[in-house]
């Protein structure tokens, strides 16, 4: 029944696309055809992964021409892509920032070509008028999330809980709100204390190199909280590593929630995640549609996410996409 549902609602959205084709009498458009330049951070995590096949699978099933550009964790490689698609002179420029700062020039070199840019995933301090939504998750309210968890897990216990924070990349959306809306949630509980705080740069490599270091500097840590999974998972490594069991020697809290990440949560060896979903394709392409067609989009299009605990995790993995 769903199916069917779903059936039709694409032969229906099929048969408007090709009205409006017909009813266009635009010459920029005349084939009916998009095309989106997609700047990419990297390939720095699980969730960048999913969150580039989720975009690339998504263009292809709403015949949108995908320029697809990978800038390998670089502002400077955004920059230079977000260039080369004004110079293409694409429909719509999509990205995912890697940093807040420093977005300005490119961005009114786009508004001057007339091409309307989306952000998806990550936010920029640029004036809002630079571009025409931005389209991902409430970070600060993820970090909120993970805090919850540490002030009702602890609301009954007198000694201190000593917790080590793993930091995303430095200066971006993700690392700079998730931060604030942790500390702000556990300065609830004065019993809990951030004694260590980091970057990891979102990657295991770094998680577990930066927990190595911390655990050498640290004897009594109670918590870890990584700013995503990845980071989290090498850190566990590490926690191993030195003799101790992730999850009950050192509560592991994340966030994102891909599938390695609900593994391990399911195992025991997390103990709780916050999800970030990077299955932003779908929505991304209707934006880029609506914005073609000359709609309005609403400035700000939040992700709506849930948070996982061991049962849940083990609930759940069997059916995660990704
Ligand atoms: O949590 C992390 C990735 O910007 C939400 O970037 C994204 C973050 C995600 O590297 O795993």
């Amino acid at each position: 029944m769903f199916r069917r549902l779903i059936a039709l609602a694409a032969g229906a959205s099929l048969a408007l696309t090709a009205l409006t084709a017909c009813g266009s009498d635009s010459g920029s458009d005349s084939e009916g055809s998009i095309t989106l330049g997609f700047s990419q951070v990297g390939a720095e995590s699980g969730w960048r992964t999913a969150n580039t096949k989720s975009i690339q699978d998504s263009a292809k099933k709403a015949g949108i021409e995908l320029k697809f550009s990978d800038a390998q964790q670089k502002q400077e490689n955004q920059i230079a892509a977000i260039r080369s698609f004004i110079k293409q002179k694409v429909d719509v420029i999509g990205f995912s920032p890697v940093v807040v700062t420093g977005w300005d020039a490119v961005l009114k070199e786009a508004k001057a070509a007339d091409i309307p840019v989306v952000l998806t995933d990550r936010a920029v301090d640029s004036d809002p008028s630079l571009y025409v939504t931005f389209l991902g998750s409430d970070f600060v309210e993820e970090g909120r999330k993970a805090g919850q968890w540490l002030v009702d897990q602890y609301k009954d216990g007198a000694d201190p809980v000593n917790i080590v924070q793993l930091e995303g990349t430095v200066g971006s959306a993700p690392a700079i709100d998730r931060k604030k809306g942790f500390e702000e949630v556990i300065g609830a509980n004065p019993n809990l204390k951030v004694i260590a705080s980091q970057s990891g740069d979102f990657t295991r490599a770094k998680g577990k190199e930066v927990m190595q270091a911390l655990l050498k500097a640290h004897k009594d840590i109670d918590v870890l909280f990584a700013h995503n999974d990845d980071m989290g998972l090498g850190a566990m490594q590490a926690v191993e590593e030195a003799g101790l069991k992730p999850g009950e020697d050192i509560k592991i809290v994340t966030i994102d929630a891909v599938k390695d990440g609900m593994q391990a949560l399911a195992d025991g060896r997390f103990n709780f995640i916050v999800e970030c979903s990077p299955l932003l394709g779908d929505q991304l392409m209707d934006v880029a549609k609506k914005i073609d067609a000359g709609e309005d989009v609403d400035k700000r299009i939040v992700t709506v996410e849930t948070v996982f605990d061991q049962a849940a995790a083990k609930e759940a993995l069997p059916t995660r996409q990704y």
